[in-house]
């Protein structure tokens, strides 16, 4: 009987604590196991935010109406995704969940030498955005340069259309390779927990591991603040129907993205819900649900935010306005390359986390609640895609919209 590697990376969290209480620093010869994971996630880094995110973007199809009908929709994600990953911010400075940790504070001259590193001019971050070389940004894991040579190239691919189908079809293949290189190295998450949280364990303590029902908490009220007031003011104000029957009408798929901790797994029954008790018809949601699963992500940007803001304050490392901006930036577009699975959000984290320089042995501290954080954001993420729907079904079909009626079984 196969453990879920959820439940295996759990196991690996408890006994990092126990060998961590009963072998203090000593432990720390566990170290190198830790360090081997994370290089594994770091070689993939680069290549799958690539090539998935070019997938992303292809993925709105081609075509004048289905590049209107994609636009808007897009557009619709980036602007609910930068709203959760400022709540996630705003989350993260409310509740500290990091702030309490006794990692041993930093001395005055590690603090002016950390922040002197993390210091960067506007303009200098701006235009750092766009490579000088594309691939020297892929060799240097430059985040911005990378997600920007992504969306280049995705839009390149849709304006060409038909001649750069070799193309599209060489990074959707790319992007496949990519999860299941990352699906095996996922593998190997458990021993990696292990070898990164026994050290940090055996060095502080217990208490260390305190924060994390912080991170929960801060993960959990961001979401709701999220689904109340920025999809029931957009059902409302913008698609005109009732939240309240929106909500109704969707909680069966939202009940079962928060128990799947999966988009993709879920979109059958969110199309249904959407069709049969929100009114949405299938054309606006066969186009709309299946391209949220894929590149809309609410429920993780926001999540990004709490959980960098975690792992700053556990480091006790001061982030700069800049770094925030780019936490927002980054968490935005990355959503676009995550894909709808379970555990996918850790991945998007990696990447933020090496965008501003913070050490990614965080992972592994939130690798151990990821989880129940997953089924949070994950139920968020199928909100904002049937929130989206919404809108376009209004936009699009003005006071002809929302009959609801039957569907023939979905083939999910
Ligand atoms: N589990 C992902 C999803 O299916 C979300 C995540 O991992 O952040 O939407």
């Amino acid at each position: 009987m196969r453990i879920p590697l959820i439940t295996q990376i759990f196991i690996a969290f408890v006994l990092a604590i126990i060998f961590g209480a009963i072998f203090g620093p000593d432990i720390a010869v566990v170290e190198p196991l830790g360090d081997l994971f994370l290089r594994l996630i770091q070689f993939v880094i680069a290549p799958l935010v690539l090539a998935s995110l070019i997938v992303g973007v292809t993925s709105l199809g081609s075509g004048k109406q289905m590049l209107r009908l994609g636009g808007k929709t897009v557009a619709f994600f980036l602007v609910t995704t930068f709203i959760a990953v400022s709540i996630g911010l705003a989350m993260g400075y409310t509740f500290n969940p990091g702030e309490h940790a006794d990692i041993a504070e930093p001395t005055p001259e590690e603090v002016e030498e950390e922040t002197a590193a993390h210091d960067e001019d506007v303009v200098d971050t701006i235009l750092n955005i766009v490579p000088e070389n594309p691939f020297a940004g892929l060799a240097q894991t430059e985040m911005l340069q990378i997600i920007f040579f992504a969306l280049a190239l995705g839009v390149g691919i849709l304006l060409v259309g038909e001649r750069a189908e070799p193309v599209k079809n060489f990074f959707d293949g790319l992007a496949e390779v990519m999860f299941k290189i990352t699906g095996g190295i996922m593998k190997v998450a458990p021993i990696g927990v292990f070898g990164i949280l026994a050290p940090v364990v055996g060095e502080h303590g217990l208490s260390v591991l305190l924060p994390l029902l912080m991170v929960i908490i801060a993960v959990a009220v961001g979401c709701l603040i999220h689904i109340l007031l920025v999809y029931g003011s957009a059902v409302k104000l913008l698609g005109r129907i009732s939240p309240w029957k929106f909500l109704k009408g969707m909680s069966p798929a939202f009940l079962f993205g928060f128990t799947s901790a999966s988009s993709a797994a879920t979109l059958p029954l969110s199309m249904k819900n959407v069709q049969e008790n929100v009114g949405v018809s299938n054309k606006t949601s066969s186009f709309v649900l299946p391209l949220g699963a894929t590149i809309n992500m609410d429920g993780t940007a926001l999540y990004n935010g709490v959980a960098v803001l975690f792992i700053a304050q556990f480091y006790g490392i001061e982030l700069a306005f800049l770094e925030i901006v780019t936490v927002m930036l980054i968490a935005t577009l990355a959503a676009i390359g995550t894909a709808g699975v379970p555990g996918a959000g850790l991945i998007m984290l990696t990447i933020t986390l090496t965008a501003i320089g913070l050490p990614l042995e965080g992972i592994a501290l939130v690798a151990a609640v990821d989880r129940t954080l997953d089924m949070l954001r994950t139920a968020t993420n199928i909100l904002g895609d049937s929130t989206c729907a919404v809108w376009i079904e209004r936009s699009e079909h003005k006071e002809k919209a929302f009959q609801p009626h039957a569907t023939d079984e979905i083939s999910s």
